[in-house]
């Protein structure tokens, strides 16, 4: 029983369980609320999105995503094509000097496949992200069953 407590102690120290603080940092690059949408507990794959800031000179690519939640997980993109909404893979993403790239519902997003089973609102799981430069950082992800607040105002830069 005498274990009971320092476990309890350990878990309130867990950074995962800062939830204001839900933002990474690896060299010059920002990675803002990783999250993803709840889905149905019988959907096959989910798409995780967030914001990757460069504050640094050069730009860097976002070359790779795991994740222990899916057998394997993709970078991905949505294209118009003929008035159908398609998506692709990617080999990489680019992040300009002093930019930001989004990825967001209908655009880039990771797309995770062959799931051990759908997360639930409120839940976290890790993504491993590898940069060419900055190098590798893992963030949690936050699944909602909506999208955040800030991410669905940013809708409007859709019109070509
Ligand atoms: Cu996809």
């Amino acid at each position: 029983m005498f274990l009971k407590k320092p476990l309890l102690i350990a878990a309130l120290l867990s950074p995962s369980l800062f939830v204001s603080a839900h933002e990474y940092s690896v060299g010059e690059l920002h990675i803002e609320h990783p999250w993803s949408r709840e889905m149905p507990p019988v959907a096959p794959t989910a798409a995780a999105y967030f914001v990757v800031h460069n504050k640094g000179g050069e730009a860097d690519r976002l070359l790779s995503v795991s994740t222990p939640h899916a057998a394997k997980a993709e970078l991905h993109e949505h294209l118009h094509a003929d008035g159908v909404m398609k998506m692709q893979q990617v080999q990489s993403v680019m992040i300009p000097a002093g930019g930001e790239v989004q990825f967001a519902p209908m655009g880039y997003h990771v797309m995770m496949f062959n799931l051990q089973q759908q997360a639930k609102e409120g839940e976290r799981f890790p993504l491993t992200l590898t940069f060419e430069k900055a190098g590798q950082v893992e963030v949690e992800i936050a699944v909602h069953k909506n999208a955040p607040a800030s991410e669905s105002v940013q809708g409007e830069g859709h019109a070509h």
